[in-house]
C-alpha cells in the first residue's frame, strides 16, 4: 500500500516534468536545476554567473528554500526577475512549485532559468523539474568523499562545479580521490572548478552554460 502511494507521486511528478520541459523548449528557454548541500555555493555560483551574463542574455531565478527570502534578495539587487519557494519544512522543489510559479517569473523567450534547489544533497536529485542541465555543487570543505557517499547526485549530475577552490591549501582536500569518486559514477559530468571568491574558473562555467543554452535552444 505504501509502495503504490510513493510510485504514484513519482509518476505525477514526472508527468508534470515532461510538460514543463515540454513548455521550457518550445520558448528556447534552458532551465538549470542547481543541486548542492547547505552553504555549498548555489547562490554564490548564480550571483556570479549572472553578473558575467548581464546584458548579454535573458535571466531569471526560482529560489528554494525551507523558509525566508535571503538568497531571492541577493538577486532582486541585481535587477534579475526572481521569485521565491519557501517548502516549509520541505527538502527539494517538485515539478508542481516550478510549473506553478513559472508564469510569474514573466521572462522573455530565449532566456536562461536558474533553479536553486533547497541545501540538500539526497533528497533534490530524485526530483524531475523539467530541467535541461542538473548542476551539482560539491565544496572544497566538504570534503573530498561526498561523490562516494552521495552517489544518485553526482550520478544524475550533467554539470559538477567544484567551489571554494581558495580553501584548497587549508583543507586536506584530495583532488584525485574526488575525480575517482565522480568518474565511478559518470561518464557524461563535466568537471568545472571555481573559486566564488576569487572569480577563478567562473569564465570556464559561463562557456560551458552558453555552450549547452546555444545547443538547446
Ligand atoms: N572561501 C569561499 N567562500 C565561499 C565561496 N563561495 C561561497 N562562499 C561562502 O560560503 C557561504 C555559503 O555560500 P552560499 O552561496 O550562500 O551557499 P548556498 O549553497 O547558496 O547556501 P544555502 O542557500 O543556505 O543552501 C557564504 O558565506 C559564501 O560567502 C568560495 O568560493 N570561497
Ligand atoms: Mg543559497
Amino acid at each position: 500500500m505504501e509502495i503504490k502511494v510513493l510510485k504514484n507521486i513519482m509518476h505525477a511528478n514526472q508527468q508534470i516534468a515532461q510538460d514543463n520541459r515540454k513548455a521550457f523548449d518550445e520558448k528556447g528557454i534552458t532551465v538549470i536545476n542547481i543541486m548542492a548541500s547547505p552553504g555549498a555555493g548555489k547562490t554564490s555560483t548564480i550571483l556570479k554567473v549572472i553578473d558575467a551574463l548581464k546584458g548579454k542574455v535573458g535571466m531569471g531565478v526560482i529560489e528554494g528554500d525551507i523558509a525566508s527570502s535571503i538568497d531571492a534578495e541577493k538577486v532582486d539587487a541585481l535587477g534579475i526577475p526572481v521569485i521565491q519557494i519557501n517548502t516549509g519544512g520541505g527538502c527539494h522543489l517538485d515539478a508542481n512549485m516550478i510549473k506553478t510559479v513559472m508564469p510569474d517569473l514573466n521572462i522573455e523567450d530565449n532566456s536562461i532559468v536558474f533553479i536553486e534547489n533547497v541545501g540538500n544533497l539526497v533528497c533534490p536529485s530524485t526530483f524531475d523539474l523539467g530541467e535541461s542541465i542538473k548542476m551539482v555543487i560539491a565544496s572544497v570543505p566538504e570534503g573530498h568523499d561526498k561523490p562516494f557517499k552521495y552517489t544518485s547526485m553526482f550520478e544524475a549530475a550533467d554539470i559538477i562545479v567544484l567551489n571554494k577552490t581558495d580553501l584548497m591549501p587549508y583543507i586536506d582536500f584530495h583532488k584525485e580521490m574526488f575525480y575517482k569518486g565522480v568518474q565511478a559514477l559518470s561518464q557524461k559530468a563535466v568537471v568545472i572548478e571555481v573559486s566564488c571568491r576569487t572569480g577563478e574558473g567562473i569564465d570556464s562555467l559561463v562557456k560551458c552554460l552558453m555552450k549547452k543554452h546555444n545547443k538547446v535552444r
